[in-house]
């Protein structure tokens, strides 16, 4: 604690808090600890050791916490990006902790944040106001995280959306042409290239009423997204819907699952057949058919389309996967792809370095799978430990499955069944749906933690009602045997998340004003000619339309009232002049369904009507202050 520190906590509560005293107080308090805590207290705390480290400090530092502890006022060695499900935003969570420590509002309307109520946020989201984000994944670099940008889709619209990991904020909206159900997407792994994306459904292409009724012409696409322009770059159509996207280490392929190859439109026609497949996309042949103009475009889009339905091609080939397959895969070490069966107990293991060969036609592209061991009924997706295992969510059975990938290799070569390749199996509560470890979709997996997404709770929580939330489990993978340390009620619904150490991102903390939406304020306050660090005033724009520039500095704002006149549509510009970190100020506006947060040296903006006359008062909604209260002034509308 500084001097500074001190002398305000003196101040404020009168009390001596000098090192001297506090040490009894600790005291006290860690002897409470251990009458109360039994024997997850009754250890000596090694000062300066690291309960949360790696399991061989886990293991070697002789304090008896559960692995996962992470006690007041220590951080977590692990961030955590959930995707967030019909909630239609991301999470960050801390891992082991499993505290959710912030949303990030992506497709959603945000009450507390103005998002999607905020004109930028509006004109990002296309008048918008719902999503349903189940893929979340980081830009990379070499094989790994580079800190950069989360990407997420949009199952519900057909969007990609971009969030700059600087300053948390969601910067660019993709719209995908002629897609529907944009599901598993995933970005290159060599560097920031393209980001590929799925739609799961297929549809008439182009979609516009002139075909409605023929199913078996119905296509889906696969698109690639440019991850810095955000630009869609091209889409390749095939015959079939497409689940769950990967990319391999090398910029050489995508993978896409077909769970529905039958075409079908009800379920007993998705699941007749017993093989289904996975497409694999050879990236270059389709760069060289777009640069070549061999595409095609469809209806008012003008991405250039490559059409592979059909028969396989130079552009993609099909392979055979029982059935119905789900999640896929690729292994830290970029050798292998794993298809999760969903319909089938098994997963299907197919060597990357084997598809240059079903490409030039030398082998059948099933010639490419290597192994399909049994892992249990209802499997969907699979994580690695970066130690040769896979670890395999099964849903109908609500187990992870870990299991050998060179032993299964080995089972299904030598068609040995004394081979065995499953490890261990550990229940989760219940009915998973994606696991994913500790930096297991990158070269550097660690073999750490495991996070189980389980779709119920049933009985894990407090009764509190007719939806019950889901269970975020946490699973120590450090060891040979799967250990479950931790459950943790969610708001509906997270699919995916992915989990790395705290040191490969930096957000900052205060705005550094350098995304796209400062260009907006800046052409406006060059339009009215003023600077949004000072303007403090109403300027009239038009008949019926006035701008209101203002800033804040705690516990105030710039203008302590305004006048507008009945029916006139007001815009405020809100700056928040404080430095201070997470001293956000923010603009309510009594009865007018206003309300907008505003970071320090941001600015936000957020336009409403002003339809009755009177006084209305609008007030910082951020407790900013002591005077926090007292932070309002009054909107006066005049008939
Ligand atoms: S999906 Cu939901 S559990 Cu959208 Cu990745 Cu498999
Ligand atoms: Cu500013 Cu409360």
């Amino acid at each position: 604690m500084s001097d500074d520190q001190k002398e305000r906590e003196e101040k404020t509560t009168g009390e001596d808090n000098s090192e001297a005293s506090r040490a009894s107080r600790r005291e006290f308090f860690s002897h409470m600890a251990v009458m109360g805590a039994g024997a997850v207290g009754a250890a000596t705390v090694l000062p300066g050791c690291d309960r949360n480290g790696n399991g061989e400090e886990r293991r070697q530092a002789q304090v008896d916490y559960p692995a996962d502890h992470v006690g007041p006022g220590e951080l977590d060695r692990y961030y955590g990006f959930w995707s967030g499900g019909q909630s239609g935003e991301i999470r960050i969570f801390g891992v082991p902790s499993m505290r959710e420590i912030m949303r990030v509002p992506v497709f959603n309307r945000d009450a507390a944040t103005g998002w999607g109520a905020t004109d930028y946020s509006k004109k990002l989201l296309g008048g918008r106001t719902t999503g349903d984000t189940h893929h979340v994944h980081l830009s990379y670099t070499d094989g790994t995280y580079d800190g950069r940008y989360v990407y997420v889709n949009d199952k519900g619209c057909a969007r990609l959306a971009r969030v700059d990991i600087e300053t948390m904020e969601v910067d660019r909206i993709t719209d995908i042409p002629h897609s529907q159900g944009t599901h598993g997407i995933f970005p290159q792994r060599h560097k920031t290239g393209l980001v590929l994306c799925n739609s799961e459904y297929c549809t008439p292409i182009p979609n516009d009423g002139r075909e409605l009724d023929e199913p078996e012409k119905y296509a889906a696409l696969h698109t690639a997204i440019d991850g810095e322009t955000m630009e869609v770059e091209w889409q390749v159509m095939v015959e079939a819907n497409m689940d769950l996207c990967a990319t391999d280490y090398e910029g050489k392929y995508s993978f896409a699952t077909c769970y529905n190859s039958d075409k079908g439109v009800t379920v007993p026609e998705m699941q007749a057949s017993d093989m289904d497949h996975a497409y694999v996309f050879n990236l270059e042949a389709i760069q060289r058919a777009v640069d070549a103009g061999d595409t095609i475009t469809l209806g008012d889009s003008d991405v250039p389309v490559v059409d592979a339905r059909g028969e396989d091609s130079e552009y993609v080939i099909r392979v055979p996967v029982p059935k119905s397959p789900h999640g896929i895969n690729v292994d830290p070490t970029g050798k292998y792809a794993v298809a999760a069966g969903k319909l089938s107990p098994t997963v299907t293991v197919i060597a990357i370095d084997k598809l240059a060969d079903a490409f030039a036609g030398n082998i059948e592209p099933r010639d490419c799978v290597v192994a399909e061991p049994e892992v249990g009924l209802g499997p969907l997706h699979t994580a690695f430990d970066g130690r040769g295992h896979g670890y395999t969510s099964i849903f109908i059975d609500s187990v992870v499955t870990k299991w050998d990938i060179e032993k299964a290799i080995e089972q299904y070569q030598n068609g040995d069944d004394s081979i065995d390749p499953i490890i261990d199996k550990v229940d989760v509560h219940y009915n998973v749906g994606h696991v994913n470890a500790s930096l297991s979709e990158t070269k550097d997996a660690d073999g750490q933690w495991l996070v189980a997404l389980c779709k119920f709770s049933k009985d894990r929580f407090l009764n509190v009602g007719l939806l019950h939330p889901e269970n975020d489990q946490l699973i120590d993978i450090s060891g040979s045997k799967m250990e479950l340390i931790h459950d943790g009620p969610t708001y509906p619904e997270p699919h995916d998340c992915v989990v790395f150490p705290r040191e490969l991102i930096e957000p900052v903390k205060v705005q550094p004003r350098t995304i796209d939406r400062f260009r907006m304020y800046e052409e406006w306050a060059q339009e009215d000619g003023v600077d949004l660090f000072r303007a403090n005033k109403v300027i009239r724009k038009g008949e019926d339309f006035v701008r209101v520039y203002m800033t804040s500095v705690a516990p105030s704002f710039g203008l302590t009232d305004f006048r507008v006149k009945a029916g006139d549509t007001v815009q405020i510009v809100l700056t928040n002049l404080d430095d201070v970190e997470d001293l956000a100020h923010g603009m309510c506006v009594a009865n007018h369904d206003v309300n907008f947060l505003v970071n320090p040296k941001d600015t936000q903006s957020q336009t409403f009507r002003a339809e009755k006359p009177g006084v209305y008062w609008y007030y910082c909604p951020w407790f900013c202050h002591a005077l926090h209260l007292e932070m309002r002034g009054r909107m006066i509308v005049e008939a």
